[in-house]
């Protein structure tokens, strides 16, 4: 490969939603000069890793995709993993992403040269340049396994529920989970039947609601199908339903109407007071993830699973020991313990103008303008970077506002011969100070809990504290006047 092959206008890192959501765009806008890095050997991101059993999306199918990228054949109201990992390899398939694909390219560094105007990027298959850097590594996307004492002892099988270990049969294990979020919620109804016995170890109880989940009907497929405007109806409806649900969490006091159907629905499954007791949340809904599921429940109550409750003190060899000194024989353990989001290994990767990498820059937190662009690191862009995640409705959505501010961007830079940009100081401490204010009230600082959301310094670093109109308000038009050129030394070519 020569020197040229391995230099680009853009360099995208990842091939999940965002990344191939870019692509999907830049070559609509004419771009072809542009590579996406992913270390895996396929594309999908979050829904490529995540094979666990039951693993599917808690937003509607209609609403989880990309809206320039329909589908009409979503077989259910809320998708499986295996479904949206197909769709979004079609989606490479059928807009010419391909090509532009570097797959098994682990980043491993990228830094700014300022001379060169450009990011020196070091993958694991060699160095590639590019003026522009797109970060569409995900917020979801390094497991976090906790150092619990011992863990190097234990005798069984270890895996954590994004690398999920199919070669390893649980019938009729011993298994312990460890965690209670979203995907524990999943994968231990499924795995619940068919394994001697399961100790679920829950730190804290989670908020479940009800999960209205169906087939979708022939009718509406070919109605999808063959009536123009039919899916973007579906898509517009479950919008706005989404967005009337933000109201609780900006709003914390309404949230007691959804708390009163969400104990409904533990008291019908759960018979027994003090299981009950066990699961029953002492903060505010949605001050953590709100989770759906029928099937959780029903699962706890069976006879060969028991919720732990008492803290874990350490690991031996034979199965997990609690506080309280009991030994939880097992053979397995599966980690449910989420991801690092406010500590991502990206961040240690990424060096800005003054040589200080990202995570350096945000030791006490993560700042960026938008949620996109870090001030003193030049044509550096976020996809779901900083404080634009979503608590209740679809990150998608979000994607494909900063999908259309980058565009801006690039056509911005384009037209005045600018070759470098990046966020005033003054106009990234502005729009962090608005995102702090608007959260104060929300739930997620009223709720009285601690979740990931959170970094080390109880700030959220991670959501967006608004009704996602509100963002797209502030993203449908690139703001010039919040940047600054960065001058480049050297001139092109
Ligand atoms: O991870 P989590 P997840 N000792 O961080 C516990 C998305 N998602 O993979 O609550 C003991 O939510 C921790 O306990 P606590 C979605 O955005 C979506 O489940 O902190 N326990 C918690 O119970 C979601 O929010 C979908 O007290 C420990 C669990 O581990 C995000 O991904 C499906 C512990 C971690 O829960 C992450 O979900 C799946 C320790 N040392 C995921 N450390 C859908 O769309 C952590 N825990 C349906």
């Amino acid at each position: 490969m020569t020197t040229d092959e391995r230099h680009s206008h853009i360099a995208i890192i990842g091939a999940g939603f965002g990344g191939i959501g870019a692509a999907i765009r830049l070559r609509r806008e004419g771009y072809r000069d542009f590579v996406v890095f992913d270390r895996g050997g396929d594309v999908g991101g979050t829904w490529r890793d995540n094979s666990y059993p039951g693993c599917a999306c808690d937003v509607p199918s209609h609403m989880y995709s990309l809206s320039f990228a329909p589908n009409p054949e979503w077989s259910r109201s809320f998708s499986g993993q295996a479904e949206i990992w197909a769709y979004l390899r079609r989606c490479v398939a059928e807009h010419g992403v391909r090509p532009h694909l570097r797959l098994e390219h682990e980043v491993h560094a990228a830094a700014w040269d300022d001379a060169a105007g450009r990011w020196v990027i070091d993958t694991s298959q060699g160095r590639y340049t590019a003026e522009f850097l797109v970060a569409a590594g995900g917020p979801l996307s390094e497991p976090s396994i906790p150092n619990l004492p011992g863990l190097e002892t234990f005798a069984g099988e270890v895996f954590h529920s994004a690398r999920w270990n199919h070669d390893h049969d649980l019938t009729g294990r011993r298994v312990a989970v460890i965690g209670t979020g979203a995907s524990a919620i999943q994968f231990v109804p499924r795995i619940a039947p068919a394994v001697e016995r399961l100790h679920l170890f829950q730190r804290t109880p989670p908020w479940v609601m009800p999960r209205a989940d169906r087939a979708v009907t022939g009718i509406e497929k070919r109605l999808f199908r063959h009536v123009p405007g039919a899916q973007r109806l579906a898509r517009a409806g479950v919008y706005w339903g989404r967005e009337a649900m933000a109201v609780g969490f900006l709003h914390p006091a309404v949230m007691r109407v959804a708390q009163r159907i969400a104990r409904t629905h533990l008291n019908r499954a759960i018979k027994d007071p003090a299981l009950r007791a066990k699961l029953t949340p002492s903060y505010t809904m949605g001050c953590k993830r709100v989770l759906l599921s029928n099937d959780y429940y029903p699962a706890l109550a069976r006879d060969n699973v028991d919720v732990v409750t008492d803290g874990i003190a350490e690991i031996r060899p034979e199965g997990v020991v609690t506080r309280d000194g009991s030994l939880h024989e097992a053979d397995t353990i599966i980690f449910g313990t989420g991801f690092h989001v406010t500590d991502m290994p990206l961040a240690q990767r990424l060096r800005g103008r003054d040589g200080r990498t990202l995570a350096d820059t945000w030791r006490d937190t993560m700042r960026a303008y938008q949620g996109t662009s870090v001030t003193g690191f030049p044509n550096l862009f976020f996809l779901l970077g900083p404080n634009t995640g979503l608590g209740h409705t679809s990150v998608v959505f979000m994607i494909e506002c900063q999908i259309g501010y980058l565009l801006g961007m690039l056509r911005h830079l384009r037209a005045t011969g600018v070759r470098a940009i990046e966020p005033t100081p003054e106009a990234q401490a502005d729009f962090v100070a608005r995102v702090d204010r608007k959260m104060g009230g929300t739930v997620w600082s009223r709720g009285g809990c601690r979740s990931w959301y959170l970094d080390a310094t109880g700030r959220n670093s991670t959501l967006w504290p608004g009704y996602t109109w509100s963002y797209w308000l502030r993203t449908r038009r690139f703001d010039a006047a919040a940047y600054r050129p960065v001058p480049v030394a050297q001139r092109v070519g």
